[in-house]
């Protein structure tokens, strides 16, 4: 297991995390929390030393001339160096890896979350890895994110509302989009989130180590029900997942209805 120096963060307990990567993120937040609170701790000593070496006993009047060396303007530029330093061989490099580098490969499981005021809609590609065709003219009650059934492509997905389940140690890249206003799609166990906008198609991906289930949930205002927007995640081993996307792809393409679509020509089925 990636090692952890998230001290805090690990003993707390607070949305523990079961993504690869989520180590990597704690130990940063938890270096800039502990980094902050020795710049917090120096200055305010400043501070309190300078109230008490100036104080008005000491210094009845006030020097109007200002600082006589440039030490201070020194001591600046080099904190600006230093934090254009963190910025270029951190922060840049991790966030490259995390938008430009996916993983690929049979392992990878492929999904979309449509955000959709106040839900979540998932469609996964099956095993074909093929997204079958959406087009706003099919969207009713019955087929929320409008999948042409006509589409071979499709024939294998899994559409699903506020439950996503994954396979354990295995990547899942999710491609996050918004059928109406601005959500935001975030699972805080496993440190990711991305805005989903309408229009855009933007990839996020992780890879849960834990077995477990954990909320969904989402990030941006975005109406009345904002709060109510809340879906599960279930990592579990490959079996179980199996068995789960078998047992609800046949309840949501009972054979007779597939049956009776093939009969009577191309139809919009599930409406
Ligand atoms: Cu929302």
């Amino acid at each position: 297991m990636t090692p952890t120096f998230a001290v805090l963060i690990e003993a707390l307990d607070i949305a523990p995390n079961a993504s690869e990567h989520g180590y990597a993120i704690d130990t940063m937040m938890e270096m800039l929390f502990w980094f902050m609170l020795l710049l917090f701790m120096t200055w305010g000593s400043f501070y309190a030393y300078m109230l008490v070496r100036f104080r008005r006993s000491k210094q009845p009047k006030a020097l109007y001339a200002g600082a006589a060396t440039h030490f201070p303007s020194k001591v600046e530029g080099g904190i600006a160096v230093f934090e254009v330093v963190i910025l270029l061989s951190f922060a840049t490099p991790l966030w490259s890896l995390r938008t430009d580098q996916f993983p690929t490969g049979p392992d990878v499981t492929h999904l979309r979350a449509v955000g959709e005021q106040f839900l979540w809609n998932f469609q996964y590609t099956g095993a074909d890895d093929k997204f079958g065709k959406r087009n706003p003219v099919y969207v009713t009650a019955a087929n929320p994110l409008g999948l042409d059934k006509n589409d071979p492509d499709g024939a294998d997905d899994l559409t699903t509302r506020n439950e996503m389940h994954l396979p354990v140690n295995k990547p899942a890249i999710v491609d996050v989009m918004s059928k109406d206003v601005i959500h935001d799609f975030c699972i805080p166990n496993m440190r990711s989130a991305q805005d989903a906008i309408p229009g855009s198609v933007i990839p996020l991906w992780f890879k849960p180590i834990k077995e477990g289930t954990y909320e969904i949930v989402c990030a941006q205002l975005c109406g009345s029900g904002h709060s109510a927007m809340r879906g599960v995640l279930v990592v579990e081993s490959q079996a179980k997942y199996d068995a789960w996307y078998k047992e609800n792809y046949n309840q949501t393409h009972p054979k007779s209805k597939m049956a009776a679509a093939a009969a009577t020509g191309p139809t919009v089925a599930g409406n």
